[in-house]
C-alpha cells in the first residue's frame, strides 16, 4: 500500500520532469540529516539554506547547512556545482537520490534550486505543512535529469487594481517557486493606482496610490518593501520585472500631477474597471522626463535585466504617435541599462532584437519576429488567470470566454500563434488581472490550479503530454495546496484524491 502510493508520488510531479528512472531501496530524512554543499560556493549555501527554511517547519529537523569539509552521514542532501556534461544548461539539475543520500548536482546554483523543489514534492505532501508532523519523510531512490524547455517562466500579478502586500506576495513567490516559475511580472500602475513608491515623483503613491477598484484604501511598497520582495524573489530564482504601464492605463499618474494631463488639470482617480480611458502626453517633454525619472528609479531597484512597460489599449493615442513614443521609451530603458519588455502591441513599432513582446489576444506579436524580438505566450483564452472557470465561477471576468483547468493546459506555446514558433517564444506566463480579485483566497481561488499547467507547459517537453494522464498528477497536488495552507478550484474536471 504504502509502495503504491509512494510510486503515485514518484509520477505525480509537476511540471513533469524529462527523465526518472527508479532504483532499489528507499531514502530517509533524519532527525540528524545535514545539508552539504561544496566549500566556497556562498550561494549554493544560500540555497541549502532556502531548502532547511522549507523542509523544517513540517519534520520539525534543524537541517544545518555545512560544507563538505564535514563526514557525510546516512540521511544527507548533497548540493553541489560539481556535474560531468553541459546539456543541464542553465537551470537544468541532476537529482540522485540512493538509500544513503540525496545528491542535487547542477552547473548552477539555480540548477540545484529547482532539483530542490522536486525533492520536496517527492516527500509526503505532509512536507508542505507549517507545523511539526511525524513523518516518516522516506522517497524511492531514484535518478531524475532535468531541465527546462523556456528560460521565461512567469506569472504577472496585477497590484494596481487591487493592491497585495509585501505578505501576500512573498507566499505567491514561495508558489512559483516550488512549480520552478522564474519571473514575477507585477503589474505596478494603472488608471486605479500607483503602487511604487518613486521619491523624484511622491505624489504618484500620496495621491496615485490611496485608491483601487471601487474606492478602497489603495496601498504601495515604499522603496525599502520593494527591495526586501525582490530580494525575497532572488533566494528563489524569481526574477522580478517591474511594469509601469504606458501611454495608456496612467489613470493613477495623471490624476497625481496636473502637468502631465494635455489640460493641465488633474482628474480625479478612477476607481471603476473600463479600460482605455487614458493616455500619457506623447507631445510633452514633461512625459518623457517623467518617464525618464521613474525608470531611472525603478532600474536601481532591479537586478533582473528587464523592465516592462505595458503599451496595451492605448485607444486614446493617435497610432503613429504610439509607434515614436515606443521608441522612444525603448531608447530611454536601454540608456538606464535594461530590456524592454511590452505587450504586443509594440510590435508595431521599431523593436530592438532583445526587446520581448508578450501575445495576449491579437496576432501582432507575429510583427516582433521579422525584428528578432522574442514573444512571451500569455493567450486570454488559456492563461488569463482572471477568467472564469465557467459559468458558476463568483470571482473573474469572461471577456476571453471560460478557462476550465483543461483549457489552461491543454495548448503549447509554439503552435498557438501562426508565425510564431518555438524558438521565436521566450517562454509563458499566466496573468491574474484583479479588477473582482481583492484578497488572497481570491487570488489563490483564481491562480490554483491553472497556475500549475502553465508551469509544466513552460517547464516540460511537449511530447507525450496528454489532459488525461496530468488531471491524475494534478490530483495529487490537492493535498499539496491543503498542505500548504492554499485555497483553490476543485474543478469536477480533475479527480481530487
Ligand atoms: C485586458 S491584458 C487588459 C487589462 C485587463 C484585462 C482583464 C491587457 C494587456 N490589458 O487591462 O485588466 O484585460 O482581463
Amino acid at each position: 500500500m504504502e509502495s503504491r502510493k509512494e510510486s503515485m508520488r514518484l509520477n505525480a510531479l509537476i511540471p513533469a520532469p524529462i527523465s526518472t528512472v527508479l532504483a532499489e531501496g528507499d531514502f530517509a530524512l533524519k532527525e540528524e540529516s545535514q545539508i552539504l554543499v561544496d566549500p566556497g560556493n556562498e550561494e549554493l549555501a544560500g540555497v541549502g539554506r532556502v531548502l532547511a527554511e522549507q523542509l523544517r517547519p513540517a519534520t520539525g529537523y534543524a537541517l544545518p547547512v555545512v560544507t563538505y569539509r564535514v563526514v557525510r552521514r546516512t540521511g544527507d542532501l548533497l548540493l553541489t556545482g560539481a556535474v560531468r556534461g553541459a546539456t543541464l544548461g542553465d537551470e537544468g539539475y541532476e537529482l540522485d537520490v540512493t538509500p544513503e543520500y540525496v545528491r542535487i548536482a547542477a552547473l548552477r546554483p539555480a540548477g540545484v534550486f529547482w532539483g530542490a523543489q522536486t525533492l520536496r514534492q517527492l516527500l509526503p505532501a505532509a512536507v508542505d505543512r507549517p507545523e511539526p508532523r511525524p513523518g516518516p519523510w522516506t522517497i524511492p531512490a531514484m535518478v531524475v535529469r532535468d531541465r527546462p524547455r523556456f528560460p521565461w517562466r512567469g506569472f504577472m500579478l496585477d497590484v494596481a487594481r487591487h493592491f497585495f502586500g509585501v505578505e501576500e506576495v512573498k507566499r505567491v513567490i514561495d508558489l512559483l517557486a516550488a512549480y520552478k516559475m522564474n519571473v514575477l511580472h507585477l503589474h505596478l500602475t494603472d488608471d486605479q493606482g500607483w503602487r511604487i513608491e518613486i521619491r523624484s515623483w511622491p505624489r504618484l503613491t500620496e495621491v496615485g496610490g490611496s485608491s483601487a477598484v471601487g474606492g478602497g484604501d489603495g496601498g504601495f511598497y515604499t522603496q525599502e518593501q520593494y527591495a526586501e520582495l525582490v530580494a525575497y524573489a532572488q533566494a528563489r530564482y524569481v526574477t522580478v520585472v517591474p511594469e509601469i504601464e504606458m501611454p495608456g492605463h496612467t489613470g493613477a499618474a495623471l490624476a497625481s500631477y496636473a502637468e502631465l494631463n494635455a489640460a493641465g488639470e488633474a482628474p480625479p482617480l478612477y476607481t471603476g474597471t473600463e479600460v482605455g480611458r487614458t493616455t500619457l502626453c506623447t507631445d510633452k517633454e514633461t512625459t518623457y522626463q517623467f518617464v525618464d525619472d521613474v525608470l531611472h528609479e525603478l532600474a536601481a531597484l532591479t537586478p533582473g535585466p528587464y523592465l516592462h512597460i505595458g503599451g496595451d489599449e492605448a485607444f486614446l493615442t493617435d497610432p503613429e504617435e504610439y509607434r515614436l513614443f515606443i521608441e522612444r521609451i525603448q531608447d530611454i530603458v536601454h540608456a538606464h541599462g535594461k530590456l524592454l519588455v511590452g505587450t504586443e502591441e509594440i510590435a508595431q513599432a521599431r523593436l530592438l532584437p532583445t526587446t520581448a513582446v508578450l501575445h495576449w489576444a491579437s496576432a501582432l506579436a507575429t510583427q516582433a519576429v521579422p525584428q528578432g524580438a522574442k514573444v512571451i505566450m500569455g493567450p486570454a483564452t488559456r492563461a488569463y488567470l482572471d477568467m472564469k472557470y465557467d459559468a458558476s465561477t463568483q470571482l473573474g471576468l469572461d471577456w476571453a470566454g471560460h478557462v476550465e483547468v483543461p483549457d489552461a493546459y491543454a495548448w503549447d506555446p509554439a503552435t498557438q500563434l501562426p508565425g510564431v514558433g518555438e524558438s521565436d517564444v521566450l517562454g509563458v506566463e499566466a496573468l491574474l488581472w484583479t479588477e473582482t480579485v481583492c484578497s488572497r483566497a481570491d487570488l489563490e481561488t483564481m491562480a490554483l490550479p491553472r497556475l500549475l499547467g502553465i508551469a509544466e507547459i513552460g517547464w516540460s517537453p511537449a511530447a507525450g503530454r496528454g489532459g488525461e494522464e496530468y488531471k491524475l498528477r494534478l490530483a495529487a497536488h490537492g493535498p499539496r495546496m491543503e498542505a500548504m495552507g492554499r485555497q483553490f478550484y476543485r474543478s469536477p474536471t480533475v479527480p481530487w484524491e
